[in-house]
This record gives C-alpha cells, structure tokens and sequence, in this order.
C-alpha cells in the first residue's frame, strides 16, 4: 500500500469527463381510432399544455404521424410514456406513447 500524498508524491490532475446526463424525447404516435378531443385531454394533463399547445400538437401528429411531447430525464420520460399509455388502456384507445434519446 502506498502512502498518501508522501514527500516527493506528484499528484496529477485528473481528468474526470462528467457528462450531462442524456435527455429522452416522448413522443406520441397517431393512429386511427383515438378521438381527437382524448388527445389534446392527455397534452394537457400530462404535459401541461395549455389548450391551444394542445391542439396544435395533437394536429401535427394527426397529419405527420407523430410529434413532440416534451424532452425529460430518462426517468421522468419513463414515467410519462407510462402514464399515457395507461390513462389510453383505461379508456380502451390504442393511442402509443414513446420515448427516444434525444
Ligand atoms: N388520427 C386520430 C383521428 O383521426 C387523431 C389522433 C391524433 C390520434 C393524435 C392519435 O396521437 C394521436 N381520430
């Protein structure tokens, strides 16, 4: 075992990468029997979109296939993508809800 910091130690710097930790995009993907109205409901209750935000988000996935719901945490997305996808279940719509790395 060496001696810590002994006479004559040279220390050296270390180089230490700290990343910042990766960000997850949710995104929700259309499909065709979820009523449009549920939709902009779930921006608003889970994203904390106003009503406008909301329909303008729930359109462009209407008409492009999927949009941007908010980038989060990996954990926070998790909880997210778990909390549409069981808010749909519970009203039986097949609405999807995922999370990608940002
Ligand atoms: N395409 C659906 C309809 O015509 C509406 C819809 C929008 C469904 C967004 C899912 O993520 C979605 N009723």
């Amino acid at each position: 075992m060496s001696i810590p910091n002994a006479p004559g130690t040279v220390l050296e710097k270390q180089e230490v990468q700290i990343k910042p930790p990766p960000l997850y995009l949710v995104v929700l993907l259309n499909d065709d029997y979820t009523p449009m109205e549920f939709v902009i409901v779930v921006l608003q209750k889970f994203f904390n979109m106003g009503r406008e935000k909301a329909m303008q988000v729930m359109l462009k996935v209407h008409r492009e296939g999927r949009g941007v719901c908010g980038l989060f945490p990996r954990d926070i997305a998790a909880t997210k993508v778990e909390q549409v996808c069981g808010f749909a279940r519970q009203y039986q719509h097949p609405l999807q809800c995922v999370m990608e790395e940002a």
